[in-house]
């Protein structure tokens, strides 16, 4: 993987910056939101369930680390065109991934076509 590339991609999760106090307020409670915000190190987790990622729009800072969980019994993999692409994970495992740049990037499963989720990086 190219680390100027990488950057664009930004996994998911984003709890911090206004996407993350808006997702937050959408879901009226803030568990762990208050650390995370700002700090620009935060660690966001996509559950992969019922062939889904969920959320499957996620906003993250620059600094943030995204986990991606197998939570299914099939096998699933975590693939955005040229930036980052996981090993097929069996039910349990994760994938972690640092954006190292701003800007939207989406990603899919490629053995489940229908599987796609997106992620926005944005400046801490
Ligand atoms: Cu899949």
């Amino acid at each position: 993987m190219r680390p100027a590339t990488l950057a664009t991609l930004a996994l998911v999760v984003g709890l911090g910056g206004a996407g993350g106090a808006a997702f937050a307020a959408a879901r009226g409670q803030t568990p762990q939101d208050g650390r995370e915000r700002g700090s620009g190190e935060g660690r966001h987790e996509v559950r992969i369930k019922a062939v889904a990622f969920n959320p499957t729009s996620l906003v993250v800072q620059l600094g943030d680390t995204v986990v991606w969980r197998n939570a299914d019994i099939v096998r699933h993999n975590v693939v955005s065109g040229e930036l980052f692409a996981s090993a097929e994970l069996s039910s349990g495992e994760t994938f972690a991934w640092a954006p190292g740049d701003t800007g939207t990037v989406r990603y899919r499963c490629t053995i489940h076509p229908r599987m796609r989720g997106e992620l926005t990086v944005r400046l801490p």
